[in-house]
C-alpha cells in the first residue's frame, strides 16, 4: 500500500508529502517516473505538458499546467516549483511550502478538473519532494470566488492562474491563518533579545 512520509496542515490544505533523491530523480529516462518519481510503479498516462501550449479556461480564470495525467478514473494536475534545485528541508517541510505555490497548483486544479468534468489530484512538485493538496471546501470557495475581484485590480476580462492566486494569498492569510511556531518563537526571542 501507498505510504506517505509526512502530513501536515498548512493555511486550509491538508499536505501529505513524500521525499526522493531529486538529483536521482533528475536522471530517469522515462517521463512519467521522471516527474511522478514519488508514485513509484504508477500507472499514470501523461496527457499534456506545458509545452504543448493548453490552456484551459473556467469562468474567467485561465489555467496553463505544467503536467496533467491520467490515473486511475482521476486525472492528477502537477504544478512543479524547481527553486534553483533547492531541496525542501524534511524536518521544516510544512514551512517550507509556500503558499503561492500551493494556491496556483489548487486553482489550476479545479480549472482542469472543471473543463475536463473528471476529479483531479493537486499535486506540488519541488525538487526532492511529492506534496499533495488537499484543500478545504471554504478555501476553494474563496479563493476561486475572488476571481471578478482580481480581473477588475488587474484590469482584465480573465485572470491567469498564477496572477489570482497572487491575489488571493493574502486574504488566504487571514481567513485560513497558519502559524510557524518553530519561526514566532525565534522572533519572539530575537526582540527580546535586541531590546534587552
Ligand atoms: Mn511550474
Amino acid at each position: 500500500m501507498f505510504v506517505w512520509d509526512a502530513q501536515g496542515e498548512r493555511n486550509g490544505v491538508r499536505l501529505k508529502s513524500r521525499f526522493f533523491d531529486g538529483d536521482a530523480a533528475d536522471r530517469l529516462e522515462d517521463r512519467v517516473e521522471r516527474t511522478l518519481c514519488f508514485l513509484p510503479g504508477t500507472s499514470a498516462r501523461l496527457l499534456w505538458r506545458e509545452q504543448d501550449r493548453r490552456n484551459l479556461r473556467w469562468g474567467s480564470v485561465v489555467a496553463q499546467s505544467d503536467g496533467v495525467y491520467a490515473v486511475g478514473d482521476g486525472l492528477l494536475n502537477l504544478e512543479y516549483k524547481s527553486r534553483g534545485k533547492r531541496p525542501i528541508d524534511r524536518q521544516n517541510w510544512v514551512g517550507e511550502v509556500r503558499l503561492k505555490d500551493m494556491l496556483q497548483c489548487l486553482i489550476m486544479t479545479v480549472v482542469v478538473a472543471q473543463s475536463l468534468s473528471r476529479p483531479c489530484a493537486a499535486v506540488l512538485r519541488y525538487h526532492n519532494a511529492g506534496i499533495l493538496l488537499v484543500p478545504q471546501q471554504r478555501l476553494l470557495d474563496t479563493v476561486i470566488g475572488l476571481a471578478p475581484q482580481a480581473c477588475a485590480y488587474y484590469g482584465s476580462v480573465d485572470v491567469a492562474a498564477t496572477d489570482l492566486a497572487k491575489f488571493a494569498e493574502p486574504r488566504v492569510e487571514k481567513d485560513f491563518a497558519w502559524r510557524d511556531e518553530a519561526q514566532s518563537r525565534a522572533g519572539v526571542e530575537a526582540h527580546s533579545h535586541l531590546f534587552r
